[in-house]
């Protein structure tokens, strides 16, 4: 077996199960390549400023290859909630899923 067939063959058993995994908690998105920083854009649909995250209906992200999916968020800073009102379409910087940066779209 050809090196690369090997590889692709490892790739698929690791995304098959992650691409059945519900968006919700997103396991899948762990996979996603590091990257230092990557900018995503969506709308608000719920904050919970008690566990610090924000729900976001995003659009596809193409450096992490998500689709276009409704999932939370942690935010680095609980301040960056109050610039997340639920229904305004924002512009948000991640790391990893956690949102570093948030402006109005
Ligand atoms: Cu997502």
């Amino acid at each position: 077996m050809k090196p690369s067939i090997a590889a692709f063959a490892v790739l698929a058993a690791t995304a098959a199960p992650a691409a059945q995994a519900q968006h919700q908690g997103h396991e899948g998105h762990a996979a996603a390549p590091a990257a230092a920083s990557v900018e995503g854009v969506g709308v608000v649909k719920k904050v919970d400023a008690k566990a610090g995250t924000v729900t976001i209906d995003h659009d596809p992200i193409k450096a992490l290859n998500w689709p276009a999916m409704t999932m939370p968020f942690k935010v680095s800073d609980k301040a960056l909630l109050a610039k997340m009102k639920p229904g305004a379409k924002v512009r948000f910087q991640l790391d990893g899923q956690t949102i570093t940066d948030v402006r109005p779209f």
